[in-house]
């Protein structure tokens, strides 16, 4: 949001502020500030403006929304509908941007890993995170951990008892298995010892309907949900931890299903399956199987039944 415009909401939040108080304490023209009024209420905030401005209402969702109290250093770039969150981190990417999250209400084009396809229906979290962090790519794994552990706690917080599968999905444990409520999908570019830019894409189910089968939304496990406060808490979580890989592992072992379980994964150096026992940095599954002991960098990892 423009500085000026933050700086009015933050002025008028508390008590009624007149135009030209506001002017002088800005250093702006009494029209400037008469403006600034009227693009935030055309973008949904209500403003009352009887003896001074005051701020009465934010509105429920929406980049300013999101970005007014939130204590993390992103730009918030919001859309009703775009194919996908992550294509247009990638095009800010490319146009030299960082620190920029991307918001869309519904995606008509939302993408999985392998260029799998995302159910994106409208009123979700869709959202991309662009940053471009001093890391070789090949420690980039490790935020994808860290977004992972911001999500199950952010879940957590609002009532929905999620835990981590290796190695990027959250998911809400049943009597009979587990149902995926957050998939996350990294994409990045750079060169051999640093990365360009980094896109760490949360997609998090809040309606069931639109799911395939095995999806499930927060609102089938809490009735109380702010979606505005939901994604401010978990910007703020991964703004905390992208730069705490240590944190990162240590939070990731405490919220995993995965760990302590057998597993099946499919690498692309073909099929793993034993117990997983650890996770290292930057993110390597380490698995006991009948031959040793093996570390699983990527793959798609299954929960077998205990035999
Ligand atoms: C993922 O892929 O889990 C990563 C999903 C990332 C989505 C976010 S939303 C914001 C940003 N913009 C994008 O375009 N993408 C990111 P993967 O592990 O490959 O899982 C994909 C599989 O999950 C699909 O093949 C389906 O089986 C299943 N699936 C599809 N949509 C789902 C949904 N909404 N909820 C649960 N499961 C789903």
């Amino acid at each position: 949001m423009n500085e000026t415009r933050y700086r009015i909401l933050d002025a008028i939040a508390e008590e009624p502020v007149s135009g030209p108080e506001l002017a002088a304490s800005l250093g702006v023209s009494r029209t400037a500030v008469w403006k600034h009024i009227e693009a935030l209420r055309e973008a949904g905030f209500s403003i009352e403006s009887d003896g001074g401005y005051r701020l009465t209402g934010v509105p429920e969702y929406g980049g300013p929304a999101i970005e007014l109290g939130l204590d993390a250093p992103f730009t918030v770039e919001y859309h009703d509908s775009l194919p996908s969150t992550n294509a247009r981190a990638r095009e800010l990417a490319e146009a030299g941007e960082t620190d920029r999250v991307v918001v869309a209400n519904e995606q008509t084009g939302g993408r999985g890993r392998l260029d799998r396809e995302w159910a994106s229906p409208p009123g979700g979290i869709w959202c991309s995170v662009l940053c471009r962090p001093a890391l070789p790519p090949a420690h980039v794994p490790v935020l994808t951990l860290a977004a992972a552990v911001a999500a199950v706690e952010t879940a957590r917080e609002a009532g929905v008892d999620a835990g981590i599968k290796w190695p990027n999905d959250v998911l809400v444990p049943t009597e009979d298995g587990e149902e995926k409520l957050v998939g996350i999908l990294t994409e990045m570019e750079g060169e051999a010892d640093r990365v360009s830019w980094v896109v760490v894409g949360i997609g998090v189910n809040v309606r069931s309907e639109g799911l395939p089968a095995g999806g499930t939304g927060l609102l089938a496990h809490t009735d109380d949900l702010d979606r505005r406060a939901f994604v401010q808490r978990l910007l703020e979580r991964f703004d905390a931890l992208r730069g705490e890989p240590e944190t990162v592992l240590s939070m990731w072992r405490e919220h995993a299903l995965t760990l302590g379980k057998r597993v099946r994964i499919e690498t692309p150096g073909g099929e793993v399956v034993g117990e997983a026992v650890d996770v290292e940095f930057p993110g390597s599954l380490v698995v006991e199987t009948d031959e040793g002991t093996r570390r699983v960098h990527a793959g798609d990892c299954e929960h077998l039944r205990p035999v």
